[in-house]
């Protein structure tokens, strides 16, 4: 495929760029902090979303790169942002495997002074699969520099609450698709579940795939903090705004 061979080029001239969407308090409508995600500034194809290029990125082993030119990115720019809300990147399993993870994470930090404090980490459950003491201790070494952790897409994989039983994370996010369903009372019995279990552990709790009035609405009665959606704010090529729109007072 075309692409594989372009997208390498894509690092190296500068087209791997990065959006961020707000993640908001769902009570006060306040941006709290933001997720970065990659796009490819594709000259011919145009704006390019992660579905079109980061599985390739993962098969060609180009991801490393990507992840890397996206964390730079987004702590170079968070850093001259006016807000001093957090800034979540993806890692991808891959990243992991190298073993050189928590040493570019070091340099990204003290190249754009980015306060370790200000920037997440979001992980799926896909990077915990390897299971070794290596994940582990890279885990272990990113929430030591001061770095949040955050577990991803949660309750879509298998193991969902043995992976919180075996990593220290700071929060959660729900995966889009419960969200979706919330008209669903097992899906709102779990979602419960959800709120009460971080309420426990002390870690904080993020509803992605935000999109209707109804969704906010609940979370909000329903004890998690976050949302996370097209409702609350889309991906932007800036900052994202300090308060939602549809919430702005
Ligand atoms: O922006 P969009 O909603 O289309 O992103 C789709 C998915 O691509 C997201 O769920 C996210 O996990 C993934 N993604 C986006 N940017 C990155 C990135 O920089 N690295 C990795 N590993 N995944 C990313
Ligand atoms: O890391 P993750 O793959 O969960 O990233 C979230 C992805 O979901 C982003 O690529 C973003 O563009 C997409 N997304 C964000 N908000 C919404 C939403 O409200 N609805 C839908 N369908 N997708 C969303
Ligand atoms: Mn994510
Ligand atoms: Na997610």
């Amino acid at each position: 495929l075309r692409c594989e061979s372009e997208l390498g080029d894509a690092i190296a001239r500068g087209q791997i760029i990065v959006a961020y969407q707000a993640i908001v308090d769902v009570v006060s409508g306040q941006t709290v902090a933001c997720e970065a995600l990659a796009r490819w500034q594709h000259p011919e194809r145009g704006l390019l979303l992660p579905g079109a290029f980061i599985e390739i990125a993962e098969r060609i082993d180009l991801i490393d790169h990507i992840g890397e030119r996206v964390l730079r990115v987004a702590c170079h720019e968070a850093v001259s942002w006016n807000s001093l809300i957090q800034v979540n990147v993806n890692l991808s399993p891959r990243q992991l495997q190298r073993g050189n993870f928590v040493r570019i994470l070091a340099e990204a930090l003290h190249d754009s002074g980015l306060p370790p404090t200000r920037l997440g980490i979001e992980v799926t459950e896909r990077t915990l699969l390897d299971d070794d003491e290596s994940t582990r201790r890279q885990l272990a070494d990113i929430r030591a520099m001061g770095v949040k952790l955050i577990l991803d897409d949660f309750g879509s994989g298998y193991s969902s609450l043995s992976y919180l039983q075996d990593i220290d994370v700071d929060g959660i996010k729900i995966d889009a698709s419960f969200t979706g369903k919330l008209g669903s009372n097992k899906v709102r019995a779990i979602c419960r579940m959800v709120a009460r279990l971080a309420m426990e552990l002390n870690v904080y709790v993020v509803a992605e795939g935000v999109e209707t009035r109804e969704q906010l609405d609940w979370l909000r009665l329903n004890g998690i903090a976050f949302g996370q959606g097209f409702l609350l704010g889309r991906p932007t090529l800036h900052a994202p705004d300090r308060q939602a729109a549809y919430l702005a007072l």
